[in-house]
């Protein structure tokens, strides 16, 4: 929902105030909205606004970003964007490095963190199903699992925890970090033990820490209210009734059935070989990022959460309800759910991923009805994200002048590392 020029500044006072104050404050469509104007006592003469026309995608500007990756070095990448005028879909380059396979959109990949949306759909159909509250200690459900009774589930869908995110030191080294892993089956216990061997990043609930580790413990949540493994829940709740054919959570399988696209692992050295990833259990990841999926099932998925497919309009307004990640201003994060905002006014809301081999980004406007999914077959490359980040601008802003494409966009989003990138996390 593009936001008028009025809205951008009551949001933007409320957040750099908020900043200046050292709180994060919380949006949501409800809680940004102005108050309404008390009731005009003389004839408004105020010309009412034309409706901003919502901007056709620029494709040509998505296979610039695309190209971009794969300048950066990606060997391949994808995008596909659906709205009011139909689905366009564009590959480049290739899924497989060594047949020359090359990349086309029906394909299957590792979505990485974007498992965490559908793991806090889940866990938001189980409460307003009645079987826990998001501000109940998480220690009521999994007695005696966390050192710490303030730790709420809110805190977990937030990542304000304070588990501290135990693939820092996994991949700290990042080929002998992965190959260590690549075969192995963790309990989600032993993967807990492994965030409570490091310091806590936060007092409960003080500030935004992205962590694994707290949706490790929601996929723990969902298998003790179900009784039943995260798979049944993720195909009873999601990918049945949104008919999510090329979505699948096969943990601890290896391999990804079907045409898939093969990823690509950049070594720390420079000049090493690029590691063929795409076989691994993500076992390190489980709940917190081992769906795999493909653009059509993304779109599809993104397009059903915004329109109310999955959740009551309260478990909607809770998803939502953001604060920012970062000072920039532009990049918020709900439950299980990120927000970003674009240059020409834009929100979107989705997720990001990046699991060995592979970068996802899957987002839709609000109103559900303009979505977008891009992916690139390499990872550990920070340039090759951030130029894939690229297709977000060119889908849902459009084709802008010349002169304002070079000063807006570069300053507002393109130039932004991915989160990945920050210094906070290395
Ligand atoms: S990281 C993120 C992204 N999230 C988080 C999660 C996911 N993925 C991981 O935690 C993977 C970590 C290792 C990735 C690996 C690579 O690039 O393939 N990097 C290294 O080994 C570096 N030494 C916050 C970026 C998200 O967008 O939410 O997905």
């Amino acid at each position: 929902m593009p936001l008028t020029s009025h809205r951008r500044l009551v949001v933007n006072a409320t957040l750099i105030a908020a900043l200046a104050a050292g709180v994060a404050p919380a949006t949501s469509a409800s809680a940004a909205a102005p108050q309404a104007p008390a009731v005009p006592q003389t004839a408004d003469t105020t010309p009412t606004p034309t409706p901003t026309p919502t901007p056709a995608p620029d494709m040509e500007g998505v296979v610039a970003a695309l190209n971009a990756a794969m300048a950066n070095g990606a060997p391949g990448a994808m995008a596909r964007f659906s709205g009011p005028g139909g689905v366009q879909s564009r590959a480049v380059g290739v899924r497989d490095r060594v047949n020359g396979t090359p990349m086309d959109v029906r394909s299957r990949f590792r979505i990485g963190s974007v498992s965490k949306t559908f793991s806090t759909v889940v866990l938001l159909q189980l409460v307003q199903e009645g079987r826990l509250t998001l501000d109940s200690p998480v220690n009521t459900y999994l007695p005696g699992l966390l050192p710490d009774d303030r730790i709420t589930v809110r805190h977990l869908l937030t990542h304000r925890s304070g588990l501290a995110d135990y693939t820092d030191p996994m991949f700290a080294n990042t080929v002998p970090g992965f190959e260590s892993v690549r075969n192995r089956v963790f309990g989600y216990q032993e993967l807990v033990d492994l965030s409570l061997a490091l310091p806590r990043t936060t007092e409960p609930g003080v500030s935004y820490k992205y962590s694994n580790a707290n949706f490790v413990v929601v996929g723990m949540l969902i298998e003790k209210l179900t009784g039943r493994p995260v798979a049944d829940a993720y195909q009873r709740r999601i990918f049945k009734p949104l008919k999510l054919r090329d979505t699948s959570y096969v943990h601890p399988e290896t391999r990804i059935a079907g045409r898939h696209v093969r990823g690509y692992l950049y070594p720390d050295a420079a000049g090493d070989p690029l590691v063929d990833s795409t076989e691994q259990t993500v076992s390190w990841a489980q709940s917190a990022g081992a769906v795999i999926s493909s653009p059509a099932d993304l779109n599809t998925f993104t397009k059903a959460l915004m329109r109310g497919r999955l959740l009551s309009p309260a478990m909607m307004d809770a998803m939502t309800t953001v604060t920012p990640t970062d000072a920039t201003g532009t990049r918020f994060y709900g439950l299980g759910l990120r927000r970003y905002d674009l240059s020409c006014g834009a929100q979107v809301y989705g997720h990001t991923g990046t699991v060995q081999g592979f970068y996802t980004y899957a987002f839709s406007t609000r109103d559900g009805r303009r979505s977008l999914s891009a992916m690139a077959n390499s990872s550990n490359r920070g340039a090759v994200n951030t130029a894939l980040g690229g297709t977000l601008e060119a889908a849902f802003c459009g084709k802008k002048p010349a002169a304002a494409t070079a000063s807006r966009a570069d300053r507002d989003f393109s130039s932004l590392p991915a989160e990945r990138d920050l210094p906070e996390r290395h």
